[in-house]
This record gives C-alpha cells, structure tokens and sequence, in this order.
C-alpha cells in the first residue's frame, strides 16, 4: 500500500459523492500515481464500508472486464471485481432514471447463482459448475464516475468498477446439460440489436469469471459464499443509452430481462 488511511479515505468519499450525485471526475491516479492495487480495493472497500454504514446490504458481487470486446473497448487487459448493493437492483421490466445516472452504458452478462461456497487460490470452472445453483440473463448498467469512461485499472477498481444498476430475469437454468461457451447473446436496444456474443466471449467460459473472482479473494482470506448472486462480466461492448430508450437482453435457453430509461 502506498496510500494513507485518510487519503483511502477522502478518495472514497469523492468517488462515492460522484455517484449519489451524479458528476463526472477526472482518473484519481492523476494526482495518485503511486497508488497501487491494494490502494485501488482499499478505496472500493472504503466506499462498500460507507454504504453498508448507510443501512445498504451487499446483494451480489461482480467481475469486470472479463471479455476481450471489453477489455479492448476500455484499453484494459485484467479483469476487475466490485461489489453490487441492494439499490442497484432494478426489477425485470422496470425503469431506470437516467438523470440519477451521469452517462450509463448496459452490457449483456451471464449471472450466477452459487449453491456451495467457492474458495481459492486454485478454483477453476469445473468447481464452479459444481457449485453453481442456477444460471439467468443480466443487464449491467455501468456509470463510471470518470469522464467520458476514460480510466485505468487502478481508478476503475477504486470505483468499484463502474457499478450502478442491474437487472435480473429469465429463467432459472442449471448448468447440467448445457454448453455456456456456446449460447448466444443478442442484446436489443429500442426492438434493434445492437450488441451480439456467446458465453465464450467471457474468458472462454463464463465460469473462469467466477473462478477468477475466488482467487481473488483468497488473497484477502475471503471466500465466495453459498446463495452469491455474480454478474460475470459484459460479453459484448458496452452500449450508451439516452433517456426514452428500451433495452431487452436475450440469452439461449436462458430466457430474457429487460428495462427502460426514463
Ligand atoms: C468497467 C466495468 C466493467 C464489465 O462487465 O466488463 C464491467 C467499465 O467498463 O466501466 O462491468
Ligand atoms: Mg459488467
């Protein structure tokens, strides 16, 4: 760690201050150079310690940057991780106030339900699967703090990875019996697609991006709980949407989710 405590500190408040209130800041490692990775997750977990003191509760985690269209899109190569709060969560179908937002993008994700704990370092896809309860169709809806989306690694953590809504539905779907790598993702915006994949777009398998998220944790003795919902990262680029628009996500076999900015 190369930063302070308050530092840590003043840097969560300014980026959280920026979400609630919808403002775009410029990169905090402009004027932090230094700062590391453990700075970067020291700042994310000083914004959830913030939140949860609010009264919020932690209802899923999520990876990032997991696809090459993302990674690519954002000028990234690692994947990142974040945590998703009880506000966030928009109801299937429902609406999203585009002026409590500063520039929201949606990407098309495969979300997991765990069934079992996962614990690294070592996870890999097969004990995922394993412990995975159910597969569905998600929309993140990204809002990065920085101005125009533009961002290093190190900022992007500290902003608990660009998180701000997301929306579940669909179906229900165990893993048994189905090729994740293989199903396909077409997200539409006002009746057009405007983004289309397959689950391989993730990592290869959408189950690397959980995997990946346990050994992350490991590193700080943490584990991925039993009943954890995870967005497992956009498998396609991020798309912007202006108030007035629809967006549906429809996922192969696992059924589609929808909303809409007002
Ligand atoms: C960072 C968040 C990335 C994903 O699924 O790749 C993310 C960003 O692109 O602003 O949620
Ligand atoms: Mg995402």
């Amino acid at each position: 760690m190369n930063l302070n405590q308050e530092t840590i500190q003043k840097l969560a408040e300014h980026l959280e201050n920026a979400e609630l209130q919808a403002f775009d800041v410029v990169k905090i490692t402009g004027d932090y150079p230094d700062m590391d990775w453990e700075d970067a997750y020291a700042i994310q977990n000083e914004i959830l310690r913030r939140k949860l003191a609010r009264g919020s509760k932690v209802v899923g985690l999520k990876a990032g940057l997991t696809s090459f269209a993302k990674m690519k899109q954002m000028g990234v190569t690692t994947p990142v991780f974040g945590f998703l709060v009880d506000y966030f969560s928009v109801p299937d179908g429902g609406e999203i106030k585009h002026s409590e937002l500063i520039h929201p993008k949606v990407e098309p994700e495969i979300v997991f339900v765990t069934k079992k704990a996962l614990k690294g370092p070592g996870c890999h896809i097969g004990a995922v699967l394993a412990a995975t309860d159910f597969v569905m169709p998600g929309i993140e809806i990204i809002d990065s703090r920085y101005r125009d989306f533009k961002f290093d690694l190190k900022s992007v953590i500290a902003d608990n990875c660009s998180s701000s809504r997301f929306v579940l539905g669909g179906q229900m779907t165990p893993v048994d019996g189905i090729d994740l790598r293989t199903l396909g993702v077409v997200m539409e915006k006002n009746g057009e697609p405007v983004a289309i994949g397959a689950g391989a777009a993730v990592l290869g398998h959408p189950a690397t991006a959980i995997a990946a998220l346990a050994n992350h944790l490991a590193q700080y003795g943490e584990e991925i709980p039993a009943g954890t919902m995870i967005l497992s990262g956009g498998a396609t680029e991020a798309v912007s949407v202006a108030p007035g628009d629809n967006v549906t996500l429809r996922i192969q076999t696992l059924g589609s989710c929808s909303c809409r900015f007002v």
